[in-house]
């Protein structure tokens, strides 16, 4: 009889520290499940929000507002003309933006006009000094086009430097 009971009190000790050991399998099985849901939410969500900066529609509205058309001033310009600005000509939209970078390292200047012409620098000019002045390489004018037309430029130091901007 107290071995029946001895028996049985081992056994369901036993089946006690069985039952316990499962649980916590159990449980740790169950939280690194968990984990593993909650990290492929956050991967999803993170990849909706990627989905919806790189639409078709933001990228394009980039582009036509905001990034300038860049026109360099090609090393040796002093010593050419109409190759000077490059591209040349450049045709744009309304509202889009000329950006000319001085690639050369020599002093150049962007003037809207044509040599002698009594309103030359009036619609834009990087000029001769203040802070737009293309004094060495790396400077860099920008002018937006918010009428119609063609607008000739060209180098107040090398006068034979010349370029249009069409603008329609
Ligand atoms: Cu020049």
């Amino acid at each position: 009889m107290y071995q029946f009971i001895n028996a049985i009190i081992f056994n369901s000790r036993s089946l006690l520290t069985f039952g316990l050991a499962l649980l916590t399998i159990s449980l740790i099985v169950a939280s690194y499940a968990f984990q593993e849901t909650l990290a492929q939410g956050l991967n999803n969500s993170i990849n909706i929000e990627e989905s919806n900066v790189n639409s078709p529609n933001i990228e394009n509205m980039t582009f036509i507002i905001d990034e300038p058309v860049n026109v360099s001033i090609v090393p040796g310009s002093s010593a050419l003309t109409d190759t000077a600005y490059d591209p040349n000509p450049v045709e744009i939209k309304i509202g889009q933006t000329i950006l000319w970078i001085n690639d050369d390292s020599v002093f150049h200047t962007v003037t809207s006009g044509k040599v002698g012409d009594s309103d030359a620098g009036h619609i834009f000019d990087s000029g001769l000094a203040g802070p737009t002045a293309m004094i060495s390489k790396g400077k860099a004018f920008e002018h937006t086009f918010e009428v119609a037309g063609e607008y000739s430029y060209y180098c107040i130091l090398h006068p034979g430097m010349e370029g249009t901007i069409i603008v329609t």
